[in-house]
Order: C-alpha cells, then sequence, then structure tokens
C-alpha cells in the first residue's frame, strides 16, 4: 500500500501533495513501482495534530484526486462517516479508519456500500495519544480491542471477508509498545482477518536509528521485513520501489 497525503501537515510528505495534479502523478508513480493499492489522507493524524480538518475540506482536497485516479484501487484514509461515503460512492476499494469506525454512523457508512475495511487500533486521540500512553499487556489488549471491533461491524453487516485490522504502530504506543507488537504480531493471526503494518517512516525509527524523517528508509524496509515475515498481509509505506524490492527478496528465499 502506497501512501499519498494530500494535507499541508503529515509528518513526512506534508505539503508535497496538495496539488490535486501532484498527488495523481505520485499515485501514479506509486503504481509504477509495484504498488497493489494506494492509500489517500487528507487528514493528518500525525502525534499531536489537532483535528481540526472539517468533512468539507477533507472532501475538497480528496475528490479531484480520487476522481483522476478512479482507475487504481484506492483506499481512503479516514475517520469521518460522510468522508466515507463519499468516497464509497466514488469507487474508493477501501476505507482506512485510524479509528475503527468508532465515530457515530462510521459503521452504517461502510456498512450501506461494499468496500473492505481496516480497522486500527488507537489509544486516546491523535492530539494527545502519545502523552502516556498505557497498558498492562499490549499485544493482549491491542488483539483483543481489534475482536471487539470485528464482531462489532460484522454485527452491522459487514462481511469478515471485507476486514483487515492493524495494530496501529506509533498511535498511542512507545517505542516499547511498538517493538512488542511487531515481534508478537503472530499472535494476531487468529483474528482470521489480513494483517496490515505501517511502519513507514515513523518516529519510532527515528529514536531507534537517531535519524530525522528524511533518513529512515533503511530503517523502514527492515521494520516492513520484519513485519512481513511475522504475517503482515499489506505494508503501508511511503517509499514503494524499496520495499518492493526487499520484500520479493524474503520471497525469494521463503518466508
Ligand atoms: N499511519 C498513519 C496514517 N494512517 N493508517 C493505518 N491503517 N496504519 C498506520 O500505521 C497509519 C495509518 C501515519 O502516517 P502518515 O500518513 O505518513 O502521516 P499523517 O498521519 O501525518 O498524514
Amino acid at each position: 500500500m502506497g501512501v499519498v497525503n494530500i494535507t499541508p501537515d503529515s509528518f513526512s510528505d506534508g505539503g508535497r501533495y496538495l496539488d490535486p495534479a501532484a498527488a495523481i502523478a505520485h499515485a501514479r508513480t506509486l503504481m509504477d513501482e509495484g504498488a497493489d493499492l494506494i492509500d489517500l489522507g487528507a487528514e493528518s493524524s500525525r502525534p499531536g495534530a489537532a483535528a481540526v480538518v472539517s468533512a468539507d475540506e477533507e472532501l475538497r482536497r480528496l475528490l479531484p484526486v480520487l476522481r483522476g485516479l478512479r482507475d487504481l484501487p484506492l483506499s481512503v484514509d479516514t475517520v469521518k462517516p460522510e468522508v466515507m461515503r463519499a468516497a464509497i460512492t466514488e469507487g474508493a476499494s477501501m476505507i482506512n479508519d485510524i479509528n475503527a469506525l468508532r465515530a457515530p454512523g462510521a459503521v452504517e457508512a461502510v456498512a450501506a456500500g461494499d468496500a473492505a475495511v481496516c480497522l486500527m487500533h488507537m489509544q486516546g486521540r491523535p492530539d494527545s495519544m502519545q502523552q502516556q500512553p498505557r497498558y498492562g499487556d499490549v499485544v493482549a489488549e491491542v488483539k483483543a480491542f481489534l475482536q471487539e471491533r470485528i464482531a462489532c461491524v460484522h454485527a452491522a453487516g459487514i462481511a469478515v471477508e471485507r476486514v483487515v485490522v492493524d495494530p496501529g504502530f506509533g498511535f498511542g504506543k512507545t517505542l516499547e509498545h511498538n517493538l512488542e507488537l511487531l515481534r508478537h504480531l503472530r499472535q494476531f493471526a487468529s483474528l482470521g482477518v489480513p494483517l496490515l503494518a505501517g511502519w513507514s517512516r515513523k518516529s519510532s525509527l527515528g529514536k531507534i536509528t537517531g535519524k530525522p524523517e528524511g533518513e529512515r528508509l533503511a530503517a523502514s524496509i527492515a521494520a516492513a521485513l520484519i513485519a512481513a515475515q511475522n504475517g503482515a498481509a499489506l505494508l503501508r509505506v511511503h517509499d514503494v520501489a524499496q520495499t518492493r524490492d526487499a520484500l520479493l527478496v524474503l520471497e525469494a528465499v521463503g518466508k
């Protein structure tokens, strides 16, 4: 899954693809580089980001890009039911919700169409989630949350075949929490749905390497490979070409 953020403030590519033509061109480049799916986000969820983008503004950023990429498999990264509905109407293949469809009306918005959905775990909210993340057993708690969300969306009429889950690396988690989840990712297989992992350029990699966002490519690939080896079926990445090469080597060896 290649990431295209149509935002002024995303932590890694904010401002670069705010112009629809630039976003469309970048998405096409990522597909050429080997992406199977493009994740379009029009609201930043970076730690500390204030949730100030209205649904109207999010749609104003998103719709020209969605319409320019109708021929591609698209995922739309949003927490807002209005945006989910519009994205599904425009033909989006997947809704990627860092809030796991917990907003009022979100489950119904997705249930009404036939798009896939990614349910992600997040402790707290983006504006405060990194202040004091706390868990007894992070793996068990994240897994129980995802299990509950799968049951909830299933009860609302979303077939499990449409569902993907994500432990939400960096969303209300310390470096040690993120590492613990990565180490034990295999335990999520028993949820019975495909697993998505997003480590690309994240601050935990900066903590390990001491490198700023622009210099985390090698670390991002290492984390992506470990996630793939531990059962992740989808990898959310900014650097598609390089990640693809690394995955081809892993595949050649046999996982
Ligand atoms: N991470 C980000 C955004 N959306 N969705 C899923 N399912 N999993 C993730 O790990 C994930 C996500 C954060 O990264 P980015 O899009 O680069 O930045 P921003 O949120 O600032 O736009």
